[in-house]
């Protein structure tokens, strides 16, 4: 048996690196008397106002000269296992309420990092350090299989996310293989739909076509059905509308579809997409400060379809506590990076349990290779994570879940809780 190990911070560095959109982004390295961790910010195109600032003045080399000359220094000596403390300490040298000063694409690169050392020199994985050794539960993964709205230039479906959700799953290889093979149908299915469709895809993976919004929802709709019933387990559909980005202060603009709808008519339209299609998740339905049309959606059919605030919320805990006192919404995404540290992020992830809020754990449009948020959402105990379904930084976290099944061994399961809620 040997000492435990010593988890001082002894040294960080930090350097430049690109995202998956060819986006600079930092990466954050940092030593432990025994133990070493690395992690990167991911950024998305989507972005909430209420995100925390990713770079100071928008500059990554500010932000890196900011962070060898008054965040390293500051950190070196703190106990890396004691995350909060960490976290704690990025906030008070930043001193702004939203990481305006160091950027919180180095907060968060620097938290994810100090959470990796740890893991690294207890030498236990990341998301038993995060939740503890009890953990067995699995996240559903999300996947994002046709995509339009900002991600599409406006070229495709107004909506931004057209996306599958496995929820009857048994375990987590088959439902990533559902995934692909809804995603797979559905090419198939766009194929005839857009003669000009060349088999593109977009920043997430998701394909690319000048469709509308129903041909979108009829061809994964059917694709969905063909799938479950060769694999055996329900799959359900939903939509991220990000509809911050077709809101212009008074109307949600649907270019694409040649109309402008009223927030009472965006409220008819979502519950009659819910309705038709038999949704299961609705993301971002209204702009990002209509708590009170979230309300009103979630009480009419919160009861059958996860209504998901993303910019509403921007995993910031006094948002969503304003969301609680409302009922606006009974779902929240989770994605660090907006908030800037992970104990915040876990503050927020508490509070949502807490009070009966599903939350999905979130990569970015812009994502990198890492594999860490496999790790945040099964630590967390999310019961989902969006991750995409196809490509190399998406993946990196889809095949990292398959992984941890396998460690965990017989004592990995699916989260239930989701299954039960869905089947109601
Ligand atoms: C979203 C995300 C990820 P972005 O809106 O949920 O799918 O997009 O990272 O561009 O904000
Ligand atoms: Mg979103």
């Amino acid at each position: 048996m040997g000492l435990m190990p010593d988890t001082t911070i002894e040294d960080l560095g930090i350097r430049k690196i690109f995202n998956s959109r060819g986006e600079e982004t930092v990466e954050v390295e940092v030593y432990l008397t025994d133990g070493y961790g690395r992690a990167a910010a991911p950024a998305g195109a989507s972005r909430g106002s209420h995100e925390v600032v990713y770079f100071p003045n928008n500059d990554v080399d500010l932000a890196i000269s900011t962070f060898e000359k008054s965040v390293a220094p500051d950190l070196m000596g703190l106990d890396a296992s004691i995350q909060g403390e960490v976290d704690t300490r990025l906030e008070e040298i930043d001193g702004t309420e939203n990481f305006s000063r160091i950027g919180g694409a180095v907060a968060i690169a620097t938290s994810m990092a100090t959470a990796r050392a740890a893991s690294n020199a207890l030498e236990i994985p990341l998301y038993q350090h995060l939740g503890g050794a009890n953990i067995r539960d699995l996240p559903y993964p999300l996947g994002n299989v046709i995509g339009g709205g900002k991600h599409s230039r406006g070229l495709g479906p107004d909506i931004q996310e057209f996306l599958v959700l496995p929820y009857g799953a048994q375990d987590i290889y088959s439902a990533l293989k559902a995934n692909i093979e809804v995603h797979r149908a559905v090419f198939k299915e766009l194929v005839k739909a857009d003669p000009t469709f060349t088999g593109g895809r977009n920043d997430e993976g998701a394909w690319s076509a000048r469709i509308s919004t129903s041909t979108a929802l009829d061809i994964l709709s059917r694709a969905v059905k063909e799938v479950s019933s060769k694999m055996g387990f329900e799959i359900g559909i939903g939509v991220d509308m990000a509809a911050s980005t077709l809101w212009n202060g008074e109307k949600y603009v649907y270019t694409n579809e040649g109309v402008s709808r009223t927030p009472r008519e965006q409220l008819e339209f979502v519950k009659g997409l819910i309705e038709k299609y038999g949704l299961v998740y609705v993301e971002d339905p209204f702009h990002e400060e209509d708590f009170q049309s979230f309300a009103e959606l979630t009480d009419s059919v919160g009861d059958k379809c996860l209504i998901v605030g993303d910019d509403l919320f921007t995993t910031n805990p006094s948002r969503l506590s304003r969301g609680i006192k409302e009922g606006a919404a009974n779902a929240i995404i989770i994605k660090p990076d907006q908030i800037g540290t992970l104990s915040r992020a876990w503050e927020a992830v508490r509070l949502a349990v807490s009070n009966g809020y599903v939350p999905v754990v979130s990569h970015r449009s812009g994502d990198t290779e890492y594999e860490t948020l496999a790790h945040i959402a099964v630590g967390f105990g999310a019961p989902i994570i969006k991750s995409g379904v196809l490509g190399g930084e998406r993946m990196a976290k889809l095949n990292e879940l398959i992984r941890i099944q396998d460690y965990m061994g017989k004592a990995a399961r699916m989260n239930q809780s989701l299954t039960q809620r869905l089947r109601r």
